[in-house]
């Protein structure tokens, strides 16, 4: 992304409210990491999907246990959380909402020289520790998270990360703000992780819930609508055009749920043949909240500046429609309304007098 054009989509100030720590991991960390673990083989094209190279989400997926094998260690998680915090910011991101699954890892650290592993509390505990040091390095980016619960682990696990995330989000001076619901959209059912998702929604944790990322999951997106989440992640085949339904659309829109729309991390993981037929286009002409996201910026080898500048290239979207569309993403943050407000002022400070 080169020349004014580009200038601009890097100067727009900007929020990121969908961006997995380990697949925002950049080819610059990923080889910081590698040298550390040469036994692991690791090479560019089996952490990255480049330009004109499309997956099948399933690969994907694949392509997160090879990212896990190289982050497994307390000071990974450190370095890949400061390094990718730093890169959004470098990117114009001043809000940034990062999920990440909680792992624990067994022997993979070193204390006194004994071999001590990873807990999940230790997982949060770390990616909050690098949020704290980059506030404290004063960067100019707002950083929350929100704990992720992957749905292959099932019932009992998605518990016990609500129950630690309830925790932290009483403990954390306001970092953890909710919870995500990802992973491999072709596992499990929601209605296993229905009871866990009710109660971190009524101990007040905010829910950003991956839905209907692939066809198919028509039953489960109904009945986790009713929830209702805070924000939907994706939401690829709700509406009827794609096999979705009319009335999934209207508990979307009655209930004023934003979406997290991630266009090239579709377009590489196949499950939108191709931008134009991106969904954001369906819900954007309703006049619908969508935030553009990067989802996995590492893995798709983009950034959020690019992902504007393509929605507004493919939708032929105005540079004043560009700057609405992210400003408006501020009233879906999930931090507290205090924060909303400061960020209103940072765009009204940053907007050009021309656009
Ligand atoms: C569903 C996804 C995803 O949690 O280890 N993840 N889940 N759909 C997607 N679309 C491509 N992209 C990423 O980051 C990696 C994890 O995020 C989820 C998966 O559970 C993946 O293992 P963390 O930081």
């Amino acid at each position: 992304m080169d020349g004014e054009e580009g200038v601009f989509y890097r100067r727009l100030p900007k929020v990121e409210l969908h961006a997995h720590l380990n697949g925002s991991v950049s080819y610059q960390t990923i080889e910081k990491l590698s040298k550390q673990k040469p036994h692991l083989n690791i090479e560019q094209n089996m952490t990255a999907i480049g330009k004109g190279q499309r997956r099948t989400l399933d690969e994907c997926f694949q392509v997160f246990k090879v990212i896990h094998q190289l982050v497994d260690a307390e000071e990974d998680i450190l370095m890949v959380a400061k390094d990718v915090i730093t890169e959004f910011s470098a990117d114009g991101v001043k809000y940034l909402e990062l999920r990440s699954t909680p792992r624990e890892e067994k022997n993979t650290g070193k204390e006194l020289n004994i071999l001590i592993g990873l807990t999940k509390r230790r997982y949060i505990e770390t990616v909050l520790s690098a949020i704290q040091q980059c506030k404290n390095e004063e960067l100019d980016i707002d950083v929350r998270f929100l704990v992720a619960i992957d749905r292959r682990n099932g019932t009992e696990v998605a518990m016990e990360t609500v129950k630690l995330a309830e925790e932290f989000m009483l403990s954390s001076d306001g970092l953890v703000v909710g919870l995500d619901l990802s992973g491999d959209p072709t596992v499990g059912h929601g209605r296993d992780l229905l009871p866990a998702l009710q109660r971190a929604k009524n101990s007040g944790l905010k829910l950003s819930l991956h839905l209907s990322e692939v066809p198919s999951q028509l039953d489960e997106t109904d009945l986790l609508l009713n929830l209702p989440p805070d924000r939907i992640g994706h939401g690829t085949f709700l509406h009827p055009e794609v096999g979705g339904s009319k009335s999934l659309v209207d508990k979307v829109l009655k209930n004023h749920i934003p979406l997290e729309l991630c266009l090239t991390s579709n377009v590489k993981g196949q499950t939108v043949p191709c931008y134009s037929k991106h969904h954001f286009k369906y819900w954007y002409q309703l006049g619908h909240p969508c935030v553009i996201c990067t989802d996995d910026k590492g893995v798709f080898c983009t950034d959020l500046s690019q992902e504007y500048q393509l929605a507004a290239s493919t939708f032929g979207l105005s540079r004043e429609s560009v700057w609405n569309l992210s400003q408006q993403a501020i009233d879906c943050i999930f931090a507290e309304d205090s924060v909303k407000q400061q960020l209103r002022q940072k765009w009204a400070v940053l907007k050009p007098q021309v656009l």
